[in-house]
């Protein structure tokens, strides 16, 4: 993919300087700390996640869990109809939604935004498939998925070793200081938009995380995950958002992920929690709350359909998978018409791995 892949700059040296993690942040977009988080609580959390998604039959029996041996014929992403089974029953996970809430991630963020901070209710975990690279989290900036202000912050973090073989996440240093939301274009990958790198240099940087690494960046820094190209691993992480509480944040963001194309409710997630101090925790915040822009989503389903009717494979993927998990939905009537007109276009369009 790219030609250069440097190495992040590390900030360890400079944890207990606020102002110096924020200039470095200031100048670059993130700040990379190795074993911010505490390997053993991630090990633990690590479990309960292998535990979940060996039930749902991903792994390989008879294999260690904890080595997220998977089983490739299984391969399934966030929009494919096959994924909620295992991520819902993930997302019930208390252990995953406190991780956003450990103290050496708020207390970093609080040095890093400069007063009180507000985790984002929307959590998310990655659970990546190997050898299913079309699908890859393509180039992008993240203010167009989760909105609000431009000064959101995500803690991107591995749960477990992430060698760049395993799709880690690559950032282009100092790309947010455009200050401004590039172009983003229909994509078959995680989020479904992308930069194109024609637009961008590609002086990128990324490392080989060990457990407990996290990477800090800003909602405007332009980034990607790697592909992850093992034979059979299995790439687990998370991504948690913040910002201050005294911004306002998008009304989306309170609410599961991925609850906008898979009905799914707090009380689902609550079910079996035993404790309830981070249950519904920013509802007396006073938070201002902002409507979501439709913009971004509809202009890369807009292109998904020109592209699916050039004959386009990845569009066609899209569409085709949108229809089959939402055929009701007006946008699955649209795709449908236009792979109707599309002609000899093969039943299952085989997209590359
Ligand atoms: O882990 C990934 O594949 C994507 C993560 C990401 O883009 C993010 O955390 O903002
Ligand atoms: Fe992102």
């Amino acid at each position: 993919m790219n030609t250069r892949l440097n190495e992040f700059r590390v900030s360890n040296d400079a944890v207990d300087d606020a102002e110096e993690l924020r200039r470095r942040l200031d100048e670059e977009g993130y700040i990379f700390i190795k074993k911010l988080q505490d390997p053993d609580k991630l090990l633990a959390l690590r479990q309960d996640i292998m535990q979940v998604i060996r039930t749902g039959g991903w792994l390989i029996e008879g294999t260690d869990p904890m080595a997220g041996i998977a089983d490739v014929t299984k391969q399934c992403t966030e929009p494919d109809i096959e994924y909620p089974a295992v991520y819902h029953e993930m997302y019930k996970l208390e252990s995953f939604h406190r991780a956003g809430h450990w103290p050496e991630v708020i207390q970093m963020m609080e040095k890093v935004i400069g007063g009180p901070v507000l985790s984002h209710p929307q959590k998310i975990a990655r659970l990546w498939f190997p050898k299913y690279t079309a699908h890859t989290t393509p180039i992008h900036q993240d203010f167009v998925h989760f909105q609000g202000v431009y000064d959101t912050y995500t803690c991107w973090a591995p749960v477990g070793d992430c060698p760049a073989e395993l799709g880690g996440l690559a950032v282009l240093p100092g790309s947010h200081k455009i200050n401004a939301i590039h172009d983003h274009h229909f994509s078959l990958g995680a989020g479904g938009l992308a930069i194109y790198q024609e637009e961008l240099n590609d002086n990128w940087v990324t490392t080989d995380y060990e457990i407990g690494d996290s990477l800090i960046f800003h909602s405007l820094t332009v980034h990607q995950a790697l592909p992850n190209v093992t034979e059979d691993r299995l790439r687990v992480s998370l991504d948690n958002r913040y910002q201050s509480t005294r911004l306002p944040i998008a009304e989306h963001m309170l609410q599961p992920h991925l609850s906008g194309i898979y009905p799914f409710g707090w009380e689902e997630v609550y079910k079996d929690w035993t404790s309830t101090d981070l249950q519904y925790y920013w509802k007396d915040m006073d938070l201002e709350v902002l409507p979501t822009i439709e913009d971004f989503g509809a202009n890369g389903f807009a292109e998904a359909l020109e592209l699916a009717g050039q004959g386009d494979e990845h569009a066609i993927h899209h569409l085709k998978r949108l229809i089959k998990r939402d055929p009701e939905c007006e946008r699955a009537q649209r795709a449908g018409d236009v792979l109707k007109n599309q002609s000899g276009h093969p039943e299952a369009v085989a997209v590359n791995p």
